[in-house]
């Protein structure tokens, strides 16, 4: 799976990579102006991030060489920069221009607005409908996403739809919710990312809630295990450390008991990391 980024000068195409390299909010920060071609592998998929300057990302050459392989385009624009929409909307016509002669392949395209976390952003949807014109949406099977580096989720759910292959993971926390007869069983990798979600929308309230409820236990230092019995709900979270990183399994309103959910919980982040991690992300 080979996805090209694209977008304008200080769009936010490289802290988002750098987010999912590092899983790091700080790290993504920290970027600098792109002169060139920026890639990220993991696994099987691969991101090649364009530079956006505008004397770079006119240049033909960059096209006529990466196009040819790339299966999905995915559209980076900082949706609070609005005076920077027609210009974005001049370079997707050049880039409609360089798919038609260089695609070989059925191109999806994913419209990301990012920096959500800003004041007068514009919504994915509200951009799709600045940026594309109606055939384009058909055309190219354009899905929209909001994003911000600051928000985890929605990094979570820009993952899924670049790479598309969730559902091995989703396939634990199915079974994890079924054998606990819980409400919602999640997945948290690395920094605090809700990989997989069952038994909702990441966009729930009653997730978001739940992941704030997560972030701020973190603050006392690392989890590693928590459990919180509300009048109305259960939050289970049990956390695994591998390297530097660790897995978070959190389980929300569980018909089985505590110490059958611990154990259930502590089966799964072994079989997550012992047999699926590695594999999503390509990790050696
Ligand atoms: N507020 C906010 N700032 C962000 C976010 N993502 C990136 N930024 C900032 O936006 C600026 C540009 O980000 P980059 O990722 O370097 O931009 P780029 O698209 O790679 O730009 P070029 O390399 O010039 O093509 C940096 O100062 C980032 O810190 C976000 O979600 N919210
Ligand atoms: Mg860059």
């Amino acid at each position: 799976m080979i996805i090209a980024f694209v977008g304008l000068d200080q769009a936010g195409k490289s802290s988002i990579k750098v987010y999912l390299e590092s899983l790091s909010t700080k790290n993504a920060l920290n970027t600098s102006m792109s002169n060139g071609v920026e890639s990220y592998l993991r696994g099987n998929m691969r991101i090649d991030v364009f530079p956006g300057q505008e004397k770079l990302r006119y240049m033909e050459l960059l096209y006529e060489r990466f196009f040819p392989y790339i299966d999905k385009l995915a559209l980076i624009v900082d949706a609070s920069a609005r005076d920077r929409f027609d210009e974005v909307k001049r370079y997707w016509k050049f880039l409609k221009n360089m798919l038609e002669k260089y695609a070989e392949k059925e191109i999806q395209v994913i419209l990301v607005a990012h920096k959500q976390d800003l004041s007068g952003a514009v919504s994915s949807d509200e951009l799709c409908k600045i940026i594309f014109d109606a055939d384009d949406i058909e055309r190219y099977n354009v899905i929209h996403l909001n994003t911000s580096i600051f928000d985890p989720i929605s990094m979570s759910l820009l993952l899924r739809a670049l790479h598309g292959a969730i559902g091995l993971i989703e396939s634990i926390t199915e079974m994890l919710r079924a054998e606990t007869r819980a409400q919602i069983v999640a997945i948290f990798d690395g920094h605090l990312l809700p990989i997989a979600i069952s038994g909702t929308s990441p966009r729930s309230e009653l997730f978001e809630r739940v992941h704030e409820l997560v972030t701020s236990v973190e603050k006392f230092g690392y989890l590693k295990a928590f459990v919180a019995i509300f009048e109305g709900e259960k939050v289970l979270a049990i956390s695994r450390r591998e390297g530097n990183e660790r897995v978070i399994i959190c389980i929300i309103n569980f018909g089985e008991t505590l110490e059958r959910v611990i154990e259930l919980s502590n089966n799964a982040i072994s079989h997550y990391i012992n047999e699926l991690r590695k594999r999503f992300w390509g990790w050696q």
